[in-house]
């Protein structure tokens, strides 16, 4: 290899099932091609079943990993996930204010199976301190509805939605939409520089899943660290979610993860 590769930045919290979390982002981030720092946020206790057990570490810990590691290396972009509170959170928007790359910041509060992620307020501090900074947004509905005060059930609702997040100041927002009615199962909604996008999902891939939002995100920070624009960027995250998805096998008893070691270029 001749020149060294970009390096990607994930804060978030430990799934040591490796299906979600910092394990699922450093795998999609070295499967890229990029180089993966991490910084944890919080410890989980859990299997691909569910999170039984969640511990935070101290703000100023999060704060004096940050600042050690970008007081010497220079990511090309970075990824935020679970956080755990709203202090964290604050701490993490005060440095994405002072950093010169872009963040993909995905709000995971609540995981599907167990117990949640964060505690307080931690909404407002998104909305405050850290959508202002966010190069894009990637909720899913439920987290879309809590951000933007409405429900999100319908293809409708995640436009409108998706309008009043950016209005917090967030480049782009990528809602994520799941089941949403009125549309196939896996289309997105995408708001970017005011135009929004319905993304089709490449391939809809039966069964329950964990840690896909994880891949999602670390995905598309990748591709944007290589130098590729932000839609390009989603359109070929996405993709490449959908064959992780499409090859995923058990890792234990619960939910598959996706695929890290599936290979970028081919198809589902
Ligand atoms: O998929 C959301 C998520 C993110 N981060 C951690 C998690 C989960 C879901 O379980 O455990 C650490």
């Amino acid at each position: 290899m001749k020149t060294a590769p970009p390096i990607v930045l994930t804060v978030a919290g430990s799934d040591p099932s490796g299906g979600a979390g910092l394990q699922a982002d450093l795998k999609t981030i070295h499967q890229h091609g990029a180089y993966g720092a991490a910084v944890p946020t919080l410890i989980t206790v859990q299997d691909s079943v569910e999170v039984g057990r969640v511990e935070l570490l101290p703000v100023d810990l999060v704060r004096a990993q940050l600042s050690a590691l970008l007081s010497d290396l220079a990511p090309a972009a970075a990824k935020a996930g679970a956080l755990g509170s709203p202090e964290t959170v604050r701490a993490l928007g005060a440095v994405m204010e002072e950093t010169p790359f872009s963040w993909v910041v995905d709000p995971v509060w609540l995981p599907s199976r167990g117990v949640p992620l964060s505690t307080g307020d931690t909404i407002a501090a998104y909305k405050d301190a850290v959508l202002p900074h966010a190069a894009l947004l990637t909720p899913n509905a439920s987290e879309a509805g809590a951000l933007a005060e409405m429900p999100v059930r319908t293809l409708d609702d995640a436009r409108a939605a998706a309008e009043r997040i950016a209005a917090f100041g967030a480049e782009a927002v990528l809602i994520k939409g799941g089941h949403l009615e009125g549309a196939d199962r896996g289309t997105d909604v995408l708001l970017h520089r005011g135009e929004l996008d319905v993304l089709k999902a490449d391939a809809i891939v039966p069964g329950r899943f964990h840690g896909t939002g994880c891949a999602l995100s670390a995905a598309i920070a990748s591709r944007i660290a290589f130098g590729v624009r932000l839609a390009a960027a989603v359109e070929g995250a996405k993709a490449w979610l959908a064959g992780a998805l499409a090859h995923a096998f058990p890792v234990g008893r619960g939910a598959k993860p996706a695929n890290h070691l599936w290979p970028l270029d081919e198809k589902p």
